[in-house]
């Protein structure tokens, strides 16, 4: 049987590299003995599989293999499905509950709410066009109140909706840099690296992008920018596998 000390030691071991793989920052060079090319989106949901077929994801690797993969838009087209007010999450695999891998559809000047990621790892791959990436330090957590969308209130991680309401110690967010990513580009985010808003600023061209997030998550926290205030809110998908999402009634 386990000893109690050894028991200690290896929880202390696990909350530190919980703590390292959390602020995982992206790296730009291929890796000794790892595929440098994934020929499809298959392939490269295949090679994710292989990854996360242990227990102990390997992020660098995860990095890695979106890295590698050359957008080709005959492997998303059938995931690729625009709605006129906001941008569509569109389920690819569910990687057995370890990952979800999704495409998201960005209309002309379609925008995302400033949000977190739910403590999960989150990879972003543009595949067609230009996405830009407003990251924003996450507020003191002791300032922040949460609140819970109401039921029935048309709002979600896509369509920025906040109840009017008095809030103490509110803080503007501050905003850390800006990016604008474009095709074949990755980019990561954690909650330890902060907030982000994610926006197809083109009023010309649609964009495409593919979400890594894992462990996968169905809720997350929207904030609001003038006073830091976090909303929890349920994220949705537009489609499965390629087919609708029944709307709920
Ligand atoms: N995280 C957002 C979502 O899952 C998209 S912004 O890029 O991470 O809807
Ligand atoms: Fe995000």
């Amino acid at each position: 049987m386990m000893s109690i000390e050894y028991k200690c030691e290896e929880d202390e071991q696990k909350k530190k590299l919980r703590e390292l793989t959390k602020s995982f920052c992206g790296i730009d060079k291929p890796l000794k003995n790892y595929v440098n090319h994934v020929e499809s989106l298959n392939e490269l949901i295949r090679e994710l599989h292989v990854v996360f077929s242990s227990d102990y994801v390997n992020i660098e690797r995860v990095n890695h293999l979106m890295m590698v993969y050359t957008s080709n838009y005959k492997d998303w087209k059938k995931f690729a499905k625009f709605d006129r007010y906001r941008y569509t999450r569109n389920l690819v695999d569910a990687g057995n509950d370890k990952f979800n891998l999704m495409i998201l559809c960005w209309n002309e000047g379609q925008t995302s709410a400033i949000h977190d990621h739910a403590d999960s790892h989150c990879f972003m791959k543009v595949l067609k066009g230009g996405l830009t990436e407003v990251k924003y330090l996450m507020p003191n957590q002791n300032n922040t109140q949460i609140s819970h969308m109401e039921p029935n209130l048309p709002a979600d991680i896509g369509i920025y909706h906040h109840p009017e309401e008095e809030h103490h110690n509110e803080e503007q967010l501050q905003e850390i840099c800006r990016t604008t990513l474009y095709e074949n580009q990755v980019c990561y985010i954690n909650d330890n690296l902060g907030l982000h808003r994610v926006e197809n600023v083109s009023n010309t061209d649609v964009a495409v992008s593919l979400h890594l997030y894992c462990p996968p998550f169905d809720a997350c926290g929207i904030y609001n920018k003038a006073t830091g205030k976090k909303t929890k809110c349920p994220v949705t998908f537009w489609s499965k596998f390629g087919k609708r999402e029944k709307i709920p009634e």
